[in-house]
């Protein structure tokens, strides 16, 4: 499953309602992400939804086994995807999340969707969350390993009232970090959140734009961005990070970069795969 994203411009508005869930879209921000998804050139084509369909593909190569794609926000929805699987007789189903850390405002949302769609037709195994993953963790540190930069891993930021909800988002964007920097060997590094949504309550910091500074004002002169809580090119990348985040640092006068996203690369795909078998010699019970 992924997240999606709109193939047209004229898509946009039903894709932007479709994240709201219901609650009113205010048509200037409707307006902003409409010009966001103009830079990013989608209607030459979706980075994620090509880059996702890569992935599914190479997985199923890999697995031997039926892959089908169910996006959060877009088509093939869920629920589709759900019903494709049970078309071939699917009696276990795995569920995947291609985001490795679990927020009950983001993977428990996947999981309500395939569960609904399912509706007890098969056993679900379900990924809740794979942030620790050995091959991640050294697919991302072979990345950032001999860089002189200082390292920033990044993730999407979330409202922030999910810390007092104990919900281990945090936690584990920190974890997948530590590990990611341990394993290459990278003393200087920190953690900043991206991607804030003008939703009118606090969010998690420190924002990455703020981070730069930051670091900036502590003599940092260099950066390699490493965003852990994504795992292909999409507008929070290629807008977010190789746009907006890299103005920042331009005004800064600071040299930035950001790793190559692992979207289909066949050693990423082999970690996804040993994934999917694991969940499936344990089916969850949920
Ligand atoms: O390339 C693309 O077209 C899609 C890029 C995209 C990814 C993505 C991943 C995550 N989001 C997460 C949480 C939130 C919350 C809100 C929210 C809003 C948006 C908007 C766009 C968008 N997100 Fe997203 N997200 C992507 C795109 N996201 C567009 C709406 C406009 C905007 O704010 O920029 C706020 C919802 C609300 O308004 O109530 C919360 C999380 C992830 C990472 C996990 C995952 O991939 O599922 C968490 C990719």
């Amino acid at each position: 499953m992924a997240y999606g994203s709109p193939e047209r411009l004229e898509d946009v508005p039903a894709y932007y309602a479709d994240i709201r869930g219901g609650r009113p879209v205010r048509p200037e921000l409707l307006q902003d992400l409409v010009e966001r998804y103009r830079q990013l050139g989608i209607e030459d084509g979706s980075p994620l939804n090509a880059i996702t369909e890569e992935t599914r593909a190479a997985l199923e190569a890999e697995l031997g086994i039926p892959v089908f794609t169910g996006m959060k926000h877009w088509t093939p929805r869920i629920a589709e995807a759900a019903e494709r699987a049970l078309a071939t007789g699917a009696t276990t189903i795995t569920g995947l999340v291609l985001a490795p850390h679990y927020s009950r405002l983001s993977i428990a949302g996947y999981r309500a969707q395939l569960e609904d769609a399912l509706a007890g037709r098969a056993e679900l195994a379900f990924v809740e969350s794979w942030h620790d993953e050995p091959g991640l963790v050294d697919f991302l540190a072979e990345r950032v390993r001999g860089t002189e930069a200082h390292v920033v891993f990044t993730a999407h930021s979330l409202p922030a009232r999910i810390l007092d909800e104990g919900d281990p988002y945090q936690e584990q964007l920190l974890e997948t970090s530590r590990l990611v920097a341990e394993r290459a060997g990278i003393e200087a590094w920190s953690f900043s959140y991206q991607s804030e949504s003008d939703t009118g309550e606090p969010w998690l910091r420190p924002d990455i734009l703020d981070h730069l500074a930051e670091l900036h004002g502590n003599g940092v002169r260099a950066v390699l961005v490493c965003p852990v809580g994504f795992v292909a090119d999409h507008l929070e990348i290629r807008f977010d990070l190789d746009t907006e985040a890299a103005q920042r640092a331009a005004e800064l006068d600071l040299a930035f970069a950001r790793i190559e996203m692992p979207n289909a690369d066949p050693a990423f795909v082999q970690v996804l795969s040993g994934i999917v078998r694991r969940a499936l010699a344990v089916p969850s019970t949920a």
